[in-house]
């Protein structure tokens, strides 16, 4: 076998083995339920493998949906292990929520347009049989996934800047980036039953994950929801912490856009249109918030009015959703620049989450530096959308190199190289995969 078959052998056998007949778990034993965006990964990697069992996965997800429109982002499975669980945060208090099977109370980054148009691509080389269910779900689902966008686009940005708002850094999927740092000082705990973490349990170092006090606030930050039974309104009164995601947001232009192409496909241009029309508020939004200073896009405290201008990844947000063709080259030549993937001390060219340059870096710490493979995807897959193959060649070639250890880790030292956090990560071996072909 060729180095490149072994290694898509080795992801395929990570997404055998963490498939548990119903979901994929996010990790075999850190992250043992269905994750809302690793979810979307897994399918893009599944879809090379299985149509119907890549559909299966985003059928059973899209099953939590709540009434709102709101996708979870965690879907709970029957077992034990990961801490906060369903008691913690005690959704079945909120008159929206799905009957079963328990979720979280939060959303993760939209992002699962992306899988849909995988599952597409590969039914379009599949059987007859695949391509009829690819097209008959894209068919049944429409409305699902166009009630997600809207719910992020309007209850989530109610003056309609462009870039929606989250309550809680587990939303954007980069817990404790130094993105959050400043609002995270606004937020206090009180008063608060007691927890026990489980996450340490599972990794070599306790640098490699958020800290005791990190993990006060995003459990003060559940108890605040849930004292208000997560009612979309009275969270937005009574949270500590409410901020636009530049990154999310610009997610949401991508993934509305390629979603208004399959709408197109099944005969709802009233769908397509209507998520055009969220695709370019995005895309402005995220053009806004560029710093003239940085080159960099921006996150705000809603809270406070303050723009954030942190030197991490979710600066580069524009060239997820694309855009202005000048404010599109000039980010392309910061990302490979110095301070970026071009930076000389980095193992491999893919962007650290925290620039080495800048005091908040730290290589091992989960988002404040390591290099997460779904991020390095992320950025390729947008670059293909704009027609930047050369781009996206280079992230594929050097991430494939980051992964060649076959150990599927959850994110990597950028300095070392080595791997870091959980070990037979789903969604790394998905992207793997995707990569592999
Ligand atoms: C946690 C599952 C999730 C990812 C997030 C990542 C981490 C969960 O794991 O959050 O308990 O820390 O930050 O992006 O979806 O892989």
């Amino acid at each position: 076998m060729t180095v490149d078959a072994t290694l898509a052998e080795g992801a395929a056998q990570v997404l055998r083995d963490n498939d548990n007949g119903v979901i994929l778990v996010a990790a075999p034993s850190l992250y043992p339920h269905q994750w809302s965006w690793d979810a979307a990964f897994i399918t893009v990697g599944l879809a090379r493998v299985s149509v119907p069992r890549a559909l299966a996965e985003l059928s059973w997800l899209l099953g939590a949906q709540w009434q709102t429109g709101m996708i979870p982002h965690i879907v709970f499975d029957a077992v034990d292990g990961y801490f906060p669980g369903p008691e913690r945060w005690r959704t079945e208090l909120s008159p929206n929520r799905p009957a079963t099977p328990p979720t979280s109370g939060i959303c993760q980054p939209p992002v699962h347009s992306l899988a849909l148009a995988a599952i597409v691509e590969a039914a379009r080389h599949g059987s007859a049989a695949d391509r009829r269910a690819a097209t008959e779900f894209v068919r049944d689902t429409l409305d699902q996934w166009l009630a997600w966008h809207e719910w992020l686009a309007t209850v989530r940005d109610p003056d309609r800047t462009g870039l929606f708002e989250i309550h809680h850094s587990w939303e954007s999927g980069m817990d404790n980036s130094p993105r959050w740092d400043a609002p995270y000082t606004r937020v206090t705990p009180g008063v608060m039953a007691p927890f026990v973490r489980r996450d340490l349990a599972h990794v070599e170092d306790a640098t490699e994950r958020p800290t005791d006090l990190d993990y006060r606030r995003y459990i003060w930050l559940v108890d605040q929801m849930a004292s208000v039974r997560y009612d979309d309104a009275d969270v937005q009164r009574v949270i500590d912490f409410r901020v636009s995601d530049v990154f999310s947001s610009a997610l949401l232009a991508l993934s509305s856009d390629v979603l208004a192409e399959l709408a197109d496909t099944v005969g709802r241009p009233d769908a397509a249109d209507r998520l055009r029309v969220i695709a370019k508020r995005s895309r402005d939004g995220v053009a806004a918030s560029v710093s003239p200073a940085t080159g960099l896009a921006r996150d705000r405290d809603v809270r406070t009015g303050e723009w954030l201008s942190t030197a991490t990844v979710g600066g580069f947000a524009p060239l997820l959703c694309g855009g202005d063709p000048g404010l599109v080259s000039a980010q392309r030549e910061l990302f490979l620049g110095p301070e970026w993937c071009g930076h000389p001390e980095l193992r491999y060219a893919v962007p650290p989450t925290t620039s080495p340059a800048d005091a908040a870096f730290h290589p091992r710490r989960y988002w404040r530096g390591p290099q997460w493979p779904v991020i390095n995807w992320l950025f390729a897959r947008a670059a293909v959308e704009r027609g930047d193959d050369e781009l996206a060649g280079l992230l594929r070639g050097e991430s494939l190199r980051q992964l060649s250890d076959g150990s599927f880790s959850e994110y990597y030292h950028p300095l070392s190289g080595a791997a870091l956090g959980s070990r037979n990560q789903s969604w790394t071996a998905a992207v793997a995969l995707d990569w592999l072909g």
